[in-house]
Protein backbone atom coordinates (compact mmCIF):
# COMPACT_ATOMS: atom_id res chain seq x y z
CA UNK A 1 0.00 0.00 0.00
CA UNK A 2 1.84 3.39 -0.81
CA UNK A 3 2.23 6.06 1.40
CA UNK A 4 -0.37 8.69 2.36
CA UNK A 5 -0.12 12.02 2.04
CA UNK A 6 -2.05 14.50 3.66
CA UNK A 7 -3.41 17.70 1.76
CA UNK A 8 -0.99 20.43 2.59
CA UNK A 9 -4.21 22.53 3.85
CA UNK A 10 -4.63 22.10 7.75
CA UNK A 11 -8.54 22.71 7.50
CA UNK A 12 -8.82 20.61 4.57
CA UNK A 13 -6.55 18.02 5.85
CA UNK A 14 -8.50 18.00 9.42
CA UNK A 15 -11.29 17.18 7.75
CA UNK A 16 -10.34 14.12 6.43
CA UNK A 17 -8.87 12.90 9.50
CA UNK A 18 -12.29 13.53 11.49
CA UNK A 19 -14.26 12.25 8.76
CA UNK A 20 -12.43 8.71 8.64
CA UNK A 21 -11.52 8.36 12.41
CA UNK A 22 -15.04 8.90 13.44
CA UNK A 23 -16.39 6.57 10.83
CA UNK A 24 -18.77 9.50 9.10
CA UNK A 25 -19.92 10.97 12.83
CA UNK A 26 -18.49 13.83 12.77
CA UNK A 27 -16.58 16.24 10.24
CA UNK A 28 -19.04 15.27 7.32
CA UNK A 29 -20.32 19.04 6.13
CA UNK A 30 -19.23 21.84 4.88
CA UNK A 31 -21.62 24.80 5.67
CA UNK A 32 -23.85 22.29 6.99
CA UNK A 33 -24.14 20.36 3.28
CA UNK A 34 -22.81 17.24 3.04
CA UNK A 35 -19.35 15.85 1.69
CA UNK A 36 -17.60 13.00 0.30
CA UNK A 37 -13.80 11.81 0.90
CA UNK A 38 -12.50 10.53 -2.48
CA UNK A 39 -9.00 8.44 -2.57
CA UNK A 40 -6.82 8.52 -4.92
CA UNK A 41 -3.26 8.34 -6.00
CA UNK A 42 -1.05 11.30 -7.12
CA UNK A 43 -0.02 11.19 -10.66
CA UNK A 44 3.73 11.73 -10.05
CA UNK A 45 4.18 10.57 -6.44
CA UNK A 46 2.25 7.77 -6.41
CA UNK A 47 1.55 8.36 -3.18
CA UNK A 48 -2.33 7.84 -1.83
CA UNK A 49 -4.47 11.29 -1.65
CA UNK A 50 -7.53 11.93 0.08
CA UNK A 51 -9.96 15.52 -0.96
CA UNK A 52 -13.13 16.07 0.47
CA UNK A 53 -15.38 17.40 -2.21
CA UNK A 54 -19.56 18.00 -1.85
CA UNK A 55 -21.72 15.28 -1.84
CA UNK A 56 -23.44 15.65 -5.24
CA UNK A 57 -25.03 12.63 -6.59
CA UNK A 58 -26.81 11.10 -9.69
CA UNK A 59 -28.60 7.74 -8.82
CA UNK A 60 -25.65 5.49 -7.90
CA UNK A 61 -23.43 8.04 -9.17
CA UNK A 62 -21.43 10.94 -7.79
CA UNK A 63 -20.81 13.82 -9.43
CA UNK A 64 -17.52 15.53 -8.56
CA UNK A 65 -17.12 19.09 -9.21
CA UNK A 66 -13.28 21.15 -9.32
CA UNK A 67 -14.22 24.51 -8.35
CA UNK A 68 -11.75 24.44 -5.51
CA UNK A 69 -13.44 27.85 -5.16
CA UNK A 70 -12.98 29.42 -8.30
CA UNK A 71 -9.51 29.24 -8.00
CA UNK A 72 -7.83 30.50 -11.70
CA UNK A 73 -6.57 26.94 -11.79
CA UNK A 74 -7.89 23.36 -11.44
CA UNK A 75 -7.18 21.62 -8.21
CA UNK A 76 -4.60 19.23 -8.08
CA UNK A 77 -6.62 16.49 -7.93
CA UNK A 78 -7.98 17.19 -11.14
CA UNK A 79 -4.88 16.16 -13.25
CA UNK A 80 -4.42 12.66 -10.43
CA UNK A 81 -7.73 12.04 -11.51
CA UNK A 82 -7.36 12.36 -15.37
CA UNK A 83 -4.27 9.94 -14.78
CA UNK A 84 -5.47 7.41 -12.53
CA UNK A 85 -9.25 6.98 -12.72
CA UNK A 86 -9.66 4.57 -9.80
CA UNK A 87 -10.92 6.09 -6.83
CA UNK A 88 -12.08 5.14 -3.44
CA UNK A 89 -15.59 7.49 -1.96
CA UNK A 90 -16.44 7.30 1.37
CA UNK A 91 -19.78 8.51 1.89
CA UNK A 92 -20.05 8.49 5.71
CA UNK A 93 -19.90 4.84 6.48
CA UNK A 94 -20.25 3.60 3.37
CA UNK A 95 -16.47 3.27 1.12
CA UNK A 96 -17.05 2.02 -2.11
CA UNK A 97 -14.52 1.92 -5.20
CA UNK A 98 -15.31 3.35 -8.06
CA UNK A 99 -14.46 4.61 -11.63
CA UNK A 100 -14.28 8.20 -12.51
CA UNK A 101 -14.26 9.94 -16.31
CA UNK A 102 -14.52 13.85 -16.95
CA UNK A 103 -17.73 14.77 -18.24
CA UNK A 104 -17.25 16.30 -22.31
CA UNK A 105 -20.66 16.17 -23.87
CA UNK A 106 -22.42 19.59 -23.06
CA UNK A 107 -25.46 18.58 -22.65
CA UNK A 108 -24.78 15.81 -20.12
CA UNK A 109 -22.86 18.73 -18.38
CA UNK A 110 -25.24 20.79 -18.02
CA UNK A 111 -27.60 18.43 -16.36
CA UNK A 112 -24.85 17.56 -14.13
CA UNK A 113 -24.02 20.90 -13.24
CA UNK A 114 -28.04 21.47 -12.31
CA UNK A 115 -27.68 19.06 -10.30
CA UNK A 116 -24.43 20.23 -8.78
CA UNK A 117 -25.89 23.21 -7.70
CA UNK A 118 -28.65 22.28 -6.34
CA UNK A 119 -26.84 20.45 -3.88
CA UNK A 120 -24.02 23.06 -3.10
CA UNK A 121 -25.51 26.49 -4.94
CA UNK A 122 -21.97 28.15 -4.69
CA UNK A 123 -20.83 26.55 -7.16
CA UNK A 124 -23.06 28.75 -9.59
CA UNK A 125 -20.82 32.02 -7.95
CA UNK A 126 -17.37 29.60 -8.56
CA UNK A 127 -18.29 29.58 -12.17
CA UNK A 128 -18.28 33.40 -11.72
CA UNK A 129 -15.16 33.95 -10.42
CA UNK A 130 -13.21 31.99 -12.98
CA UNK A 131 -12.80 31.96 -16.80
CA UNK A 132 -11.85 28.61 -16.61
CA UNK A 133 -14.75 25.96 -17.56
CA UNK A 134 -14.95 24.10 -13.93
CA UNK A 135 -14.74 20.35 -14.79
CA UNK A 136 -17.20 18.17 -13.44
CA UNK A 137 -16.21 14.29 -13.06
CA UNK A 138 -18.89 11.65 -12.99
CA UNK A 139 -17.57 8.73 -10.42
CA UNK A 140 -19.48 5.21 -11.09
CA UNK A 141 -19.41 2.10 -9.02
CA UNK A 142 -17.05 -0.83 -10.11
N1 LIG B 1 -12.80 21.44 -3.72
C1 LIG B 1 -13.38 21.33 -4.90
O1 LIG B 1 -12.72 21.52 -5.94
N2 LIG B 1 -14.70 20.99 -5.02
C2 LIG B 1 -15.49 20.74 -3.92
O2 LIG B 1 -16.68 20.37 -4.08
C3 LIG B 1 -14.87 20.87 -2.63
C4 LIG B 1 -15.57 20.65 -1.43
C5 LIG B 1 -14.90 20.65 -0.21
C6 LIG B 1 -15.56 20.30 0.97
C7 LIG B 1 -14.89 20.25 2.17
C8 LIG B 1 -13.52 20.55 2.19
O3 LIG B 1 -12.85 20.46 3.36
C9 LIG B 1 -12.84 20.90 1.04
C10 LIG B 1 -13.51 20.96 -0.18
N3 LIG B 1 -12.85 21.27 -1.36
C11 LIG B 1 -13.49 21.20 -2.58
C12 LIG B 1 -11.40 21.55 -1.36
C13 LIG B 1 -10.69 20.26 -1.78
O4 LIG B 1 -10.71 19.33 -0.72
C14 LIG B 1 -9.22 20.51 -2.20
O5 LIG B 1 -8.49 20.91 -1.06
C15 LIG B 1 -9.11 21.58 -3.26
O6 LIG B 1 -9.93 21.24 -4.36
C16 LIG B 1 -7.68 21.75 -3.72
O7 LIG B 1 -7.22 20.52 -4.19
P1 LIG B 1 -5.69 20.33 -4.61
O8 LIG B 1 -5.55 18.89 -5.02
O9 LIG B 1 -5.29 21.36 -5.60
O10 LIG B 1 -4.93 20.56 -3.23
C17 LIG B 1 -3.96 21.56 -3.12
C18 LIG B 1 -4.14 22.25 -1.77
C19 LIG B 1 -2.60 20.98 -3.18
O11 LIG B 1 -1.70 21.69 -3.46
N4 LIG B 1 -2.49 19.67 -2.87
C20 LIG B 1 -1.33 18.85 -2.88
C21 LIG B 1 0.05 19.44 -2.77
O12 LIG B 1 0.74 19.11 -1.81
O13 LIG B 1 0.51 20.13 -3.67
C22 LIG B 1 -1.42 18.09 -4.14
C23 LIG B 1 -0.53 16.95 -4.07
C24 LIG B 1 -0.69 15.99 -5.23
O14 LIG B 1 -1.77 15.48 -5.54
N5 LIG B 1 0.45 15.72 -5.87
C25 LIG B 1 0.52 14.81 -6.97
C26 LIG B 1 1.17 13.53 -6.57
O15 LIG B 1 1.68 12.81 -7.46
O16 LIG B 1 1.11 13.17 -5.38
C27 LIG B 1 1.30 15.46 -8.10
C28 LIG B 1 0.78 16.79 -8.38
C29 LIG B 1 1.44 17.47 -9.58
O17 LIG B 1 2.38 18.22 -9.35
O18 LIG B 1 0.96 17.21 -10.67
Amino acid sequence: MSEYIANPIDWVANQVELYESSNGAEGTTLFDLPCIIVTNNGNKTGAVRKTPLMRVVDGDNYVLVASWGGAPKHPVWYYNLKSDPSVEIRDIDKVQPMSVHEVTDPVEKARLWKIAVAAYPPYEEYQEKTSRAIPVFVAVPV
